[in-house]
């Protein structure tokens, strides 16, 4: 509520009023017509203003993720679901990491029986091609997972790196934040800190969140992935997803990056199902 002037000018048979104040409107009404006028400043302000409160909202939260490729996607989305406060931050501006581009920029992924059912909760058609081997198209799977993840409450903020990690008494204690284009341009600009009950690095291969706290505090030792061997690395990226140093949980390909384990390529059942391992043990402890 505030101070608000009702300005009623006429013209060539139009009223036109405007609300000055904290509620700014142009309405013009003609005949029976009511009309809105767009105001450019409005525009402005609107967003600003539900940007600060949904930010302020992601500053103190239950769980604080970086990366929104299928590992992040899926560990929010679990984590939502059961009511969590959740909060991912995305370095670029899409959403879905390296699902996009299936196979070779193939549009096309493949899953196993035992991880399809995640897809399928998202709406996502899952073609059967015999011999235990199942494919969906990439970007339908990157859409609604990314919807779902946002139905289920979880704040998405794209455009946004996590580059550094809060410690408090030797845990980590949240992320420390930045516009993407601020660390693409190199400017000198101080970041931003939010506190989480647990974070997750769900960065992919280069399991940056890990090698920060690594290259920071010595608390953790990153081994790198190795090369090529999908059974072997969709069995590993589940195994190997946990709490890699107090506070961190690590999720997809950043949990074998972390471990030492093998990529796997466009088969992706194993990100899926490490994102909803992820989720189930921080919701144990939440
Ligand atoms: O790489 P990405 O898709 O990770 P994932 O969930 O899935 C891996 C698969 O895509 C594929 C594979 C499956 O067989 O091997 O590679 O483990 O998504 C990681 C996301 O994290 C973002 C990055 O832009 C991508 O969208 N990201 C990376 N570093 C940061 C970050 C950072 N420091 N801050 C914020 N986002």
């Amino acid at each position: 509520m505030g101070l608000n002037f009702l300005i009623s000018i006429k013209i060539h048979g139009c009223v036109i009023k405007y609300i000055m104040g904290n509620e700014r409107q142009t309405f013009k009404h003609s005949k029976n017509n009511l009309f809105f006028v767009i105001d450019d400043i409005m525009i402005s302000r609107k967003i600003f203003e539900r940007f600060s409160r949904e930010f302020l909202d992601a500053l103190d939260v239950d769980v604080a993720i970086a990366g929104a490729g299928p590992s992040g996607l899926v560990a929010g989305k679990y984590l939502g679901k059961s009511g969590k406060n959740v909060v991912i931050f995305e370095r670029k501006l899409s959403v879905g990491g390296g699902m996009w581009g299936g196979g070779m920029n193939f549009p096309v992924i493949v899953v196993q029986e035992k991880s399809k059912h995640i897809l399928e909760e998202a709406g996502v058609r899952v073609k059967d091609e015999g011999d235990g081997y199942f494919t969906a198209d990439s970007v339908e799977c990157v859409s609604k997972l990314c919807a779902l993840a946002i139905d289920a409450g979880v704040k998405i903020f794209n455009s946004m790196s996590v580059e550094d990690v809060l410690i408090k008494n030797k845990r980590v204690n949240g992320f420390v934040i930045n516009w993407s284009a601020v660390e693409i341009a190199k400017l000198h600009v101080d970041p931003l800190t939010v506190r989480a009950k647990y974070c997750i690095d769900a960065t992919g291969h280069a399991a940056e969140v890990c090698r920060i706290v690594e290259r920071k505090t010595g608390e953790l030792k990153v081994k790198g992935e190795k090369s090529m061997d999908a059974a072997d690395g969709e069995k590993t990226v589940v195994e190997n997803t946990k709490e890699a140093c107090p506070g961190l949980y690590v999720a997809g390909m950043a949990a074998n990056a972390v471990f030492g384990s093998p990529r796997m390529g466009p088969i992706f059942g194993g990100m899926l199902l490490s994102g909803k391992k992820a989720a189930e043990i921080i919701m144990k402890k939440l």
